[in-house]
Protein backbone atom coordinates (compact mmCIF):
# COMPACT_ATOMS: atom_id res chain seq x y z
CA UNK A 1 0.00 0.00 0.00
CA UNK A 2 1.24 3.45 -0.56
CA UNK A 3 2.35 5.44 2.26
CA UNK A 4 0.62 8.56 3.36
CA UNK A 5 -1.10 9.57 -0.14
CA UNK A 6 -1.48 13.21 -0.59
CA UNK A 7 -5.21 12.90 -2.37
CA UNK A 8 -6.27 15.52 -4.72
CA UNK A 9 -9.91 15.78 -2.72
CA UNK A 10 -10.95 16.81 0.32
CA UNK A 11 -13.74 16.34 2.54
CA UNK A 12 -15.69 20.10 1.61
CA UNK A 13 -16.83 19.92 5.32
CA UNK A 14 -13.56 20.16 6.95
CA UNK A 15 -12.65 23.11 4.65
CA UNK A 16 -9.05 22.49 4.63
CA UNK A 17 -6.76 23.20 1.62
CA UNK A 18 -6.71 20.48 -1.06
CA UNK A 19 -3.48 19.73 -0.92
CA UNK A 20 -3.01 19.41 2.64
CA UNK A 21 -5.30 16.00 3.04
CA UNK A 22 -4.09 12.58 3.32
CA UNK A 23 -5.14 9.68 3.48
CA UNK A 24 -3.75 7.35 5.60
CA UNK A 25 -4.00 3.29 6.34
CA UNK A 26 -3.84 1.27 9.34
CA UNK A 27 -3.04 -1.84 9.50
CA UNK A 28 -2.17 -3.73 12.52
CA UNK A 29 -0.49 -6.33 10.73
CA UNK A 30 2.36 -4.09 9.21
CA UNK A 31 0.92 -3.47 5.34
CA UNK A 32 0.15 0.34 5.78
CA UNK A 33 1.21 3.61 6.77
CA UNK A 34 0.50 2.91 10.49
CA UNK A 35 -0.09 0.02 12.76
CA UNK A 36 -1.02 1.83 15.52
CA UNK A 37 -4.85 4.04 15.15
CA UNK A 38 -4.51 5.87 18.05
CA UNK A 39 -1.33 6.91 16.84
CA UNK A 40 -2.46 7.66 13.24
CA UNK A 41 -5.79 9.74 14.68
CA UNK A 42 -3.88 11.84 17.05
CA UNK A 43 -1.14 12.42 14.81
CA UNK A 44 -3.33 13.46 11.85
CA UNK A 45 -3.70 16.65 10.68
CA UNK A 46 -6.81 18.37 9.86
CA UNK A 47 -8.64 16.85 7.67
CA UNK A 48 -6.91 14.09 7.14
CA UNK A 49 -8.45 10.86 6.58
CA UNK A 50 -7.74 7.38 8.19
CA UNK A 51 -8.59 4.61 6.52
CA UNK A 52 -8.74 1.39 9.23
CA UNK A 53 -8.00 -1.92 7.07
CA UNK A 54 -10.66 -4.87 8.34
CA UNK A 55 -9.25 -6.00 11.89
CA UNK A 56 -9.91 -5.81 15.58
CA UNK A 57 -8.90 -2.55 17.30
CA UNK A 58 -8.20 -2.79 20.83
CA UNK A 59 -7.54 0.72 21.35
CA UNK A 60 -8.89 4.14 21.27
CA UNK A 61 -8.40 7.81 20.08
CA UNK A 62 -9.07 10.99 21.19
CA UNK A 63 -9.66 14.18 18.61
CA UNK A 64 -9.21 17.28 19.78
CA UNK A 65 -9.74 20.55 17.94
CA UNK A 66 -9.54 19.36 14.34
CA UNK A 67 -11.42 17.64 11.85
CA UNK A 68 -10.87 14.05 11.06
CA UNK A 69 -12.42 10.96 9.25
CA UNK A 70 -11.99 7.75 10.26
CA UNK A 71 -13.55 5.14 8.35
CA UNK A 72 -13.24 0.99 6.87
CA UNK A 73 -11.77 0.26 3.59
CA UNK A 74 -15.51 0.01 2.22
CA UNK A 75 -18.28 1.98 4.92
CA UNK A 76 -21.06 0.61 2.79
CA UNK A 77 -20.39 -3.16 2.91
CA UNK A 78 -21.74 -4.39 5.68
CA UNK A 79 -19.36 -7.92 5.75
CA UNK A 80 -16.47 -4.66 6.01
CA UNK A 81 -18.75 -3.14 8.84
CA UNK A 82 -18.59 -6.00 10.71
CA UNK A 83 -15.09 -6.53 10.14
CA UNK A 84 -13.44 -3.53 11.07
CA UNK A 85 -13.84 -3.43 14.62
CA UNK A 86 -13.14 -0.68 17.47
CA UNK A 87 -13.21 -3.63 20.31
CA UNK A 88 -13.35 -1.16 24.10
CA UNK A 89 -13.17 -4.64 25.94
CA UNK A 90 -9.71 -4.23 27.23
CA UNK A 91 -9.39 -0.42 27.70
CA UNK A 92 -11.86 1.47 30.05
CA UNK A 93 -11.81 4.76 27.82
CA UNK A 94 -14.13 5.83 24.84
CA UNK A 95 -13.39 7.88 21.56
CA UNK A 96 -13.32 11.14 22.48
CA UNK A 97 -14.18 14.53 20.34
CA UNK A 98 -13.88 17.85 21.55
CA UNK A 99 -13.73 20.48 19.70
CA UNK A 100 -13.64 20.28 15.96
CA UNK A 101 -15.01 17.42 14.39
CA UNK A 102 -14.99 13.56 13.66
CA UNK A 103 -16.67 11.96 10.67
CA UNK A 104 -17.37 8.11 11.42
CA UNK A 105 -17.76 5.59 8.54
CA UNK A 106 -18.20 1.47 8.39
CA UNK A 107 -16.79 0.02 11.33
CA UNK A 108 -18.39 -1.29 14.38
CA UNK A 109 -18.03 -0.02 18.03
CA UNK A 110 -18.12 -2.86 20.27
CA UNK A 111 -17.76 -4.27 23.97
CA UNK A 112 -17.46 -0.88 26.11
CA UNK A 113 -19.60 -2.32 28.48
CA UNK A 114 -16.88 -4.69 29.95
CA UNK A 115 -15.13 -1.52 30.94
CA UNK A 116 -18.12 0.55 31.67
CA UNK A 117 -17.58 2.44 28.27
CA UNK A 118 -19.82 4.18 26.21
CA UNK A 119 -18.20 4.22 22.35
CA UNK A 120 -18.55 8.43 21.78
CA UNK A 121 -17.82 10.77 24.07
CA UNK A 122 -18.26 14.39 22.47
CA UNK A 123 -18.11 18.33 23.85
CA UNK A 124 -18.17 21.09 21.17
CA UNK A 125 -17.86 18.87 18.36
CA UNK A 126 -19.37 18.00 15.47
CA UNK A 127 -20.27 14.18 14.67
CA UNK A 128 -21.03 12.46 10.79
CA UNK A 129 -21.95 8.82 11.23
CA UNK A 130 -22.99 6.83 9.05
CA UNK A 131 -23.33 3.00 8.44
CA UNK A 132 -21.71 2.13 12.02
CA UNK A 133 -22.28 -0.47 14.22
CA UNK A 134 -22.32 0.43 18.12
CA UNK A 135 -22.74 -2.84 20.55
CA UNK A 136 -22.56 -3.77 23.91
CA UNK A 137 -21.29 -0.49 25.12
CA UNK A 138 -22.47 1.21 28.67
CA UNK A 139 -21.67 3.84 31.20
CA UNK A 140 -23.55 3.55 34.69
CA UNK A 141 -24.25 6.75 35.80
CA UNK A 142 -26.82 9.12 35.88
CA UNK A 143 -27.16 10.95 31.98
CA UNK A 144 -25.44 7.77 30.73
CA UNK A 145 -25.24 8.13 27.03
CA UNK A 146 -24.50 4.01 27.09
CA UNK A 147 -23.44 4.44 23.03
CA UNK A 148 -23.02 8.25 22.76
CA UNK A 149 -22.67 10.93 24.84
CA UNK A 150 -22.97 14.54 23.24
CA UNK A 151 -22.91 18.03 24.90
CA UNK A 152 -23.03 21.43 22.90
CA UNK A 153 -22.50 18.95 19.57
CA UNK A 154 -23.74 18.24 16.27
CA UNK A 155 -24.39 15.00 15.31
CA UNK A 156 -25.48 13.34 12.14
CA UNK A 157 -26.34 9.94 12.52
CA UNK A 158 -27.57 7.42 9.34
CA UNK A 159 -28.16 4.15 8.52
CA UNK A 160 -26.75 2.99 11.74
CA UNK A 161 -27.49 0.12 14.68
CA UNK A 162 -27.14 1.02 17.95
CA UNK A 163 -27.47 -2.59 19.75
CA UNK A 164 -27.73 -3.28 23.56
CA UNK A 165 -26.21 -0.81 25.06
CA UNK A 166 -26.30 0.07 28.88
CA UNK A 167 -26.66 3.03 30.74
CA UNK A 168 -27.66 3.43 33.81
CA UNK A 169 -30.90 5.70 33.78
CA UNK A 170 -30.89 8.72 31.31
CA UNK A 171 -30.26 6.86 27.28
CA UNK A 172 -29.01 3.83 26.77
CA UNK A 173 -28.11 4.22 23.71
CA UNK A 174 -27.95 8.46 23.60
CA UNK A 175 -27.92 10.99 25.98
CA UNK A 176 -27.48 14.65 24.10
CA UNK A 177 -28.18 17.87 25.65
CA UNK A 178 -27.48 21.07 24.07
CA UNK A 179 -26.99 19.91 20.54
CA UNK A 180 -28.39 18.98 17.40
CA UNK A 181 -29.34 15.90 16.24
CA UNK A 182 -30.40 14.23 12.77
CA UNK A 183 -30.74 10.47 12.97
CA UNK A 184 -32.08 9.21 9.80
CA UNK A 185 -32.58 5.31 8.80
CA UNK A 186 -31.09 4.04 11.88
CA UNK A 187 -31.91 1.25 14.34
CA UNK A 188 -32.26 1.10 17.75
CA UNK A 189 -32.65 -2.09 19.64
CA UNK A 190 -32.16 -4.18 23.29
CA UNK A 191 -30.60 -1.02 24.63
CA UNK A 192 -31.33 -1.28 28.03
CA UNK A 193 -31.02 0.64 31.28
CA UNK A 194 -29.97 -0.94 34.30
CA UNK A 195 -31.16 1.32 36.91
CA UNK A 196 -33.13 -0.85 39.22
CA UNK A 197 -36.11 0.96 40.83
CA UNK A 198 -37.10 1.49 44.41
CA UNK A 199 -40.88 2.18 43.24
CA UNK A 200 -43.04 1.62 40.61
CA UNK A 201 -43.70 5.02 39.26
CA UNK A 202 -39.69 5.33 39.19
CA UNK A 203 -39.77 2.50 36.80
CA UNK A 204 -41.58 4.52 34.54
CA UNK A 205 -40.18 7.49 34.50
CA UNK A 206 -36.57 6.70 33.82
CA UNK A 207 -35.83 3.97 31.45
CA UNK A 208 -35.23 5.67 28.41
CA UNK A 209 -33.18 4.98 25.38
CA UNK A 210 -32.57 8.23 23.73
CA UNK A 211 -32.90 11.26 25.92
CA UNK A 212 -32.61 14.78 24.27
CA UNK A 213 -32.72 18.05 26.13
CA UNK A 214 -32.44 21.60 25.07
CA UNK A 215 -31.89 20.26 21.71
CA UNK A 216 -33.00 20.01 17.86
CA UNK A 217 -33.95 16.79 16.74
CA UNK A 218 -34.80 15.77 13.69
CA UNK A 219 -35.67 12.02 13.43
CA UNK A 220 -36.76 10.16 10.19
CA UNK A 221 -37.01 6.65 8.85
CA UNK A 222 -35.75 4.80 12.24
CA UNK A 223 -36.67 2.19 14.00
CA UNK A 224 -36.54 2.02 17.88
CA UNK A 225 -37.11 -0.72 19.88
CA UNK A 226 -36.89 -0.95 23.77
CA UNK A 227 -37.32 1.64 26.64
CA UNK A 228 -39.09 5.32 25.56
CA UNK A 229 -37.36 7.78 23.58
CA UNK A 230 -37.56 11.43 26.12
CA UNK A 231 -37.12 14.83 24.49
CA UNK A 232 -37.75 18.04 26.65
CA UNK A 233 -36.80 21.47 26.66
CA UNK A 234 -36.21 21.17 23.26
CA UNK A 235 -36.88 24.38 20.47
CA UNK A 236 -37.31 22.08 17.74
CA UNK A 237 -38.51 18.49 17.78
CA UNK A 238 -39.43 16.39 14.00
CA UNK A 239 -40.37 12.90 14.21
CA UNK A 240 -41.24 11.11 10.59
CA UNK A 241 -42.12 7.61 9.34
CA UNK A 242 -40.15 6.21 12.87
CA UNK A 243 -40.90 3.20 14.84
CA UNK A 244 -41.02 3.44 18.25
CA UNK A 245 -41.67 0.56 19.82
CA UNK A 246 -41.68 0.53 23.67
CA UNK A 247 -41.08 -2.80 25.69
CA UNK A 248 -40.51 -1.81 29.14
CA UNK A 249 -40.76 1.54 30.50
CA UNK A 250 -43.45 3.73 30.92
CA UNK A 251 -44.73 5.20 27.57
CA UNK A 252 -42.99 4.91 24.06
CA UNK A 253 -42.34 8.59 23.26
CA UNK A 254 -42.32 11.21 25.88
CA UNK A 255 -42.23 14.70 24.76
CA UNK A 256 -42.14 18.07 27.61
CA UNK A 257 -41.39 21.52 27.21
CA UNK A 258 -41.24 21.94 23.84
CA UNK A 259 -42.33 24.71 22.33
CA UNK A 260 -42.95 22.69 19.05
CA UNK A 261 -42.58 18.91 18.52
CA UNK A 262 -44.16 17.45 15.14
CA UNK A 263 -44.84 13.83 14.84
CA UNK A 264 -46.34 12.54 11.74
CA UNK A 265 -46.55 9.22 9.79
CA UNK A 266 -44.87 7.22 12.52
CA UNK A 267 -46.10 3.77 14.68
CA UNK A 268 -46.12 4.77 18.33
CA UNK A 269 -46.50 1.32 20.15
CA UNK A 270 -46.52 0.50 23.70
CA UNK A 271 -47.05 -2.85 25.39
CA UNK A 272 -46.67 -1.23 28.86
CA UNK A 273 -48.57 -2.73 31.30
CA UNK A 274 -50.13 -0.56 34.77
CA UNK A 275 -52.87 1.80 35.17
CA UNK A 276 -50.62 4.60 34.14
CA UNK A 277 -47.45 2.76 33.26
CA UNK A 278 -48.74 1.94 29.90
CA UNK A 279 -48.89 5.07 28.15
CA UNK A 280 -47.96 5.24 24.08
CA UNK A 281 -47.07 8.60 23.95
CA UNK A 282 -46.69 11.34 27.28
CA UNK A 283 -46.61 14.92 26.83
CA UNK A 284 -46.39 18.24 29.38
CA UNK A 285 -45.60 21.68 28.70
CA UNK A 286 -45.72 21.51 24.91
CA UNK A 287 -46.92 22.18 21.22
CA UNK A 288 -47.29 18.72 20.13
CA UNK A 289 -48.96 17.70 16.71
CA UNK A 290 -49.76 14.25 15.79
CA UNK A 291 -50.58 13.62 12.41
CA UNK A 292 -50.98 10.77 10.22
CA UNK A 293 -49.76 8.63 13.40
CA UNK A 294 -50.98 4.85 14.72
CA UNK A 295 -50.87 5.58 17.93
CA UNK A 296 -51.38 2.01 19.64
CA UNK A 297 -51.44 -0.29 22.89
CA UNK A 298 -50.18 1.20 26.20
CA UNK A 299 -53.13 1.77 29.16
CA UNK A 300 -53.23 5.25 27.40
CA UNK A 301 -53.15 6.43 23.84
CA UNK A 302 -51.65 10.16 24.80
CA UNK A 303 -51.19 11.36 28.54
CA UNK A 304 -51.08 14.77 29.05
CA UNK A 305 -49.88 16.86 32.18
CA UNK A 306 -51.56 20.79 32.24
CA UNK A 307 -50.46 22.97 30.37
CA UNK A 308 -50.58 21.10 27.22
CA UNK A 309 -51.14 21.64 23.83
CA UNK A 310 -52.17 19.39 21.59
CA UNK A 311 -53.13 18.76 17.52
CA UNK A 312 -54.15 15.68 16.18
CA UNK A 313 -55.32 15.08 12.72
CA UNK A 314 -55.73 12.16 10.56
CA UNK A 315 -54.04 9.29 13.38
CA UNK A 316 -55.65 5.35 14.14
CA UNK A 317 -55.85 5.88 17.72
CA UNK A 318 -56.01 2.30 18.31
CA UNK A 319 -56.70 -0.65 21.30
CA UNK A 320 -55.22 1.98 23.89
CA UNK A 321 -56.23 -0.19 26.55
CA UNK A 322 -58.06 2.44 28.91
CA UNK A 323 -58.19 5.84 26.69
CA UNK A 324 -57.56 7.45 24.10
CA UNK A 325 -56.24 10.65 25.51
CA UNK A 326 -56.13 11.13 29.51
CA UNK A 327 -55.30 14.56 31.60
CA UNK A 328 -57.31 16.55 34.42
CA UNK A 329 -59.37 18.31 32.70
CA UNK A 330 -60.61 19.76 29.21
CA UNK A 331 -59.91 23.17 30.73
CA UNK A 332 -56.22 22.38 31.68
CA UNK A 333 -55.26 22.59 27.50
CA UNK A 334 -55.87 23.34 24.19
CA UNK A 335 -56.41 21.18 21.79
CA UNK A 336 -57.55 20.46 18.48
CA UNK A 337 -58.53 16.83 17.95
CA UNK A 338 -60.19 16.17 14.77
CA UNK A 339 -60.42 13.45 11.84
CA UNK A 340 -58.70 10.58 14.12
CA UNK A 341 -60.35 7.20 14.23
CA UNK A 342 -61.04 6.11 18.28
CA UNK A 343 -61.36 2.32 18.33
CA UNK A 344 -60.68 -0.68 20.95
CA UNK A 345 -60.16 1.25 23.97
CA UNK A 346 -62.49 0.00 26.92
CA UNK A 347 -63.58 3.18 27.72
CA UNK A 348 -63.60 5.18 24.60
CA UNK A 349 -62.27 8.80 23.78
CA UNK A 350 -61.35 10.96 26.75
CA UNK A 351 -60.58 9.94 29.99
CA UNK A 352 -60.27 13.38 32.37
CA UNK A 353 -58.92 12.86 35.91
CA UNK A 354 -61.22 15.31 37.64
CA UNK A 355 -64.37 14.96 34.77
CA UNK A 356 -64.67 11.51 33.80
CA UNK A 357 -65.12 10.44 29.82
CA UNK A 358 -65.76 12.85 27.63
CA UNK A 359 -66.66 12.53 24.24
CA UNK A 360 -64.65 14.49 21.69
CA UNK A 361 -67.01 14.98 18.17
CA UNK A 362 -65.50 14.80 14.55
CA UNK A 363 -63.55 11.68 14.98
CA UNK A 364 -64.37 8.08 13.78
CA UNK A 365 -65.62 5.25 16.12
CA UNK A 366 -65.37 2.10 13.46
CA UNK A 367 -63.39 -0.96 13.54
CA UNK A 368 -59.97 0.24 10.99
CA UNK A 369 -59.93 -3.02 9.66
CA UNK A 370 -56.16 -3.76 10.06
CA UNK A 371 -54.49 -6.31 8.48
CA UNK A 372 -53.67 -8.16 12.12
CA UNK A 373 -55.38 -6.50 14.99
CA UNK A 374 -53.01 -6.70 18.41
CA UNK A 375 -54.77 -8.71 21.37
CA UNK A 376 -54.94 -7.56 25.30
CA UNK A 377 -54.27 -10.11 27.36
CA UNK A 378 -56.10 -9.02 30.66
CA UNK A 379 -54.50 -12.42 32.30
CA UNK A 380 -57.46 -13.00 34.43
CA UNK A 381 -57.29 -10.83 36.33
CA UNK A 382 -59.09 -7.53 37.17
CA UNK A 383 -56.22 -5.55 37.94
CA UNK A 384 -53.93 -3.78 35.51
CA UNK A 385 -50.49 -4.19 36.03
CA UNK A 386 -50.61 -7.60 34.72
CA UNK A 387 -51.94 -7.14 31.26
CA UNK A 388 -50.17 -7.63 28.14
CA UNK A 389 -50.35 -6.28 25.11
CA UNK A 390 -49.31 -8.36 21.57
CA UNK A 391 -48.68 -6.31 18.75
CA UNK A 392 -50.80 -6.60 15.36
CA UNK A 393 -50.14 -5.15 11.73
CA UNK A 394 -52.02 -1.74 11.51
CA UNK A 395 -51.76 -1.67 7.82
CA UNK A 396 -55.33 -0.96 6.24
CA UNK A 397 -57.45 -3.85 4.51
CA UNK A 398 -58.84 -2.81 0.97
CA UNK A 399 -62.23 -2.62 2.75
CA UNK A 400 -61.34 -0.51 5.63
CA UNK A 401 -63.34 2.78 6.89
CA UNK A 402 -60.26 4.67 7.07
CA UNK A 403 -59.28 4.81 3.56
CA UNK A 404 -59.54 8.39 1.99
CA UNK A 405 -61.10 9.45 5.43
CA UNK A 406 -58.30 11.76 6.81
CA UNK A 407 -58.59 15.40 6.44
CA UNK A 408 -59.14 17.71 3.98
CA UNK A 409 -57.73 20.75 5.15
CA UNK A 410 -54.13 19.81 5.49
CA UNK A 411 -51.64 20.52 2.69
CA UNK A 412 -49.31 17.83 1.32
CA UNK A 413 -46.36 18.27 -0.92
CA UNK A 414 -45.47 15.40 -3.85
CA UNK A 415 -42.82 14.48 -1.73
CA UNK A 416 -45.21 13.83 1.64
CA UNK A 417 -44.80 9.52 2.27
CA UNK A 418 -46.32 7.48 4.60
CA UNK A 419 -44.90 5.44 7.18
CA UNK A 420 -43.99 2.79 4.28
CA UNK A 421 -42.08 5.37 2.00
CA UNK A 422 -45.00 5.51 -0.26
CA UNK A 423 -46.80 8.38 -1.61
CA UNK A 424 -49.11 10.02 1.16
CA UNK A 425 -51.64 10.87 -0.40
CA UNK A 426 -53.52 8.11 -2.74
CA UNK A 427 -56.67 8.29 -4.60
CA UNK A 428 -57.17 11.68 -4.46
CA UNK A 429 -57.55 12.15 0.00
CA UNK A 430 -55.21 11.40 2.34
CA UNK A 431 -56.13 8.08 4.55
CA UNK A 432 -56.38 7.59 8.25
CA UNK A 433 -53.54 6.25 10.01
CA UNK A 434 -49.99 5.61 9.24
CA UNK A 435 -50.61 3.87 6.28
CA UNK A 436 -51.95 5.46 2.89
CA UNK A 437 -54.00 2.27 0.89
CA UNK A 438 -53.12 2.64 -2.88
CA UNK A 439 -55.71 3.12 -5.43
CA UNK A 440 -56.38 -0.14 -7.33
CA UNK A 441 -54.57 -0.42 -10.23
CA UNK A 442 -51.98 2.14 -9.48
CA UNK A 443 -48.93 0.40 -10.45
CA UNK A 444 -46.42 3.27 -11.12
CA UNK A 445 -46.89 4.52 -7.43
CA UNK A 446 -47.98 8.14 -7.66
CA UNK A 447 -50.53 7.98 -5.81
CA UNK A 448 -53.68 8.23 -8.88
CA UNK A 449 -54.79 5.56 -11.31
CA UNK A 450 -54.12 7.15 -14.63
CA UNK A 451 -53.57 5.74 -18.43
CA UNK A 452 -49.64 5.69 -17.60
CA UNK A 453 -50.29 2.68 -14.92
CA UNK A 454 -51.48 0.31 -18.17
CA UNK A 455 -47.62 -0.58 -19.20
CA UNK A 456 -46.63 -1.01 -14.99
CA UNK A 457 -49.30 -2.96 -14.74
CA UNK A 458 -48.68 -5.25 -17.31
CA UNK A 459 -45.15 -5.28 -15.99
CA UNK A 460 -46.66 -6.49 -12.54
CA UNK A 461 -48.20 -9.21 -13.58
CA UNK A 462 -45.43 -10.74 -16.11
CA UNK A 463 -42.39 -9.79 -14.25
CA UNK A 464 -42.91 -8.90 -10.72
CA UNK A 465 -39.22 -8.58 -9.82
CA UNK A 466 -38.57 -6.23 -12.68
CA UNK A 467 -41.64 -4.51 -11.69
CA UNK A 468 -40.78 -3.63 -7.74
CA UNK A 469 -37.06 -2.57 -9.40
CA UNK A 470 -38.43 -0.01 -11.71
CA UNK A 471 -41.42 1.21 -9.64
CA UNK A 472 -40.46 0.83 -6.41
CA UNK A 473 -43.24 3.14 -4.96
CA UNK A 474 -45.67 0.90 -6.45
CA UNK A 475 -47.26 -1.69 -3.38
CA UNK A 476 -47.64 -4.51 -6.43
CA UNK A 477 -49.99 -6.38 -3.98
CA UNK A 478 -52.47 -3.93 -2.97
CA UNK A 479 -52.70 -1.77 -5.99
CA UNK A 480 -52.49 -4.98 -8.04
CA UNK A 481 -54.86 -6.93 -6.44
CA UNK A 482 -57.91 -4.72 -8.83
CA UNK A 483 -60.80 -7.20 -8.37
CA UNK A 484 -60.35 -7.42 -4.78
CA UNK A 485 -59.75 -11.68 -4.73
CA UNK A 486 -56.75 -11.70 -2.63
CA UNK A 487 -54.71 -12.23 -5.21
CA UNK A 488 -52.45 -10.14 -8.52
CA UNK A 489 -52.80 -12.66 -11.97
CA UNK A 490 -54.47 -12.45 -14.82
CA UNK A 491 -58.26 -12.02 -13.57
CA UNK A 492 -57.41 -8.96 -12.22
CA UNK A 493 -57.05 -7.76 -15.94
CA UNK A 494 -61.00 -6.82 -16.48
CA UNK A 495 -61.37 -5.01 -13.67
CA UNK A 496 -58.42 -3.25 -14.25
CA UNK A 497 -59.59 -2.03 -18.18
CA UNK A 498 -62.69 -1.47 -16.33
CA UNK A 499 -61.38 1.34 -14.27
CA UNK A 500 -58.76 2.67 -16.67
CA UNK A 501 -61.47 2.85 -19.35
CA UNK A 502 -63.89 4.77 -17.14
CA UNK A 503 -60.79 7.76 -17.21
CA UNK A 504 -59.87 9.59 -20.18
CA UNK A 505 -56.42 8.96 -21.87
CA UNK A 506 -54.27 11.88 -21.52
CA UNK A 507 -51.33 10.40 -23.35
CA UNK A 508 -50.09 12.22 -26.69
CA1 LIG B 1 -56.10 7.82 0.25
CA1 LIG C 1 -50.50 5.86 -11.17
CA1 LIG D 1 -56.92 -10.23 -7.81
Amino acid sequence: MPLRVLIQWCSVAFSVPVSLCAVIVVDPAGGGDEVSMTRAVENAANGDVIVLVPAVYYSTFDVIDKSVTVRSIDPENPLIVAATVIDRRFEPRSIVVIGGGLELSGVTVRDGALQETRAITARFAHLAIANCVFQNNGFYVEQSGGAIYLNDSTISLVNCALLGNRGYTSGSAIFANRCHLEINRCWFEGNQTTFIPRFPEEEHSRRRTIVARSSQIEMADTTIIGETVWIDGSPSVEIERCRIYQLAGVQALGIGDCPSAIVRDSLILSIGVGPESGTACITSGCNLSLTGCAIVGGTIGVSTQPPWILTARGNLFYQNGYGVIFGDTPESGYYTIRDNCFFGSIWGAMLMRYVGFIDIPGNLRVDPRVVTPGSWDLNGTPESADDLYTPGDYRLRPDSPLINAGPTDLVYGPDARDFFGRVRVAGGRVDIGYHEYPEAGDLDGDGNLTWFDVDPFVLALLDPAAHAVQFPLADREAAGDVNRDGRVDLFDIPAFVDRVSAIGDPRP
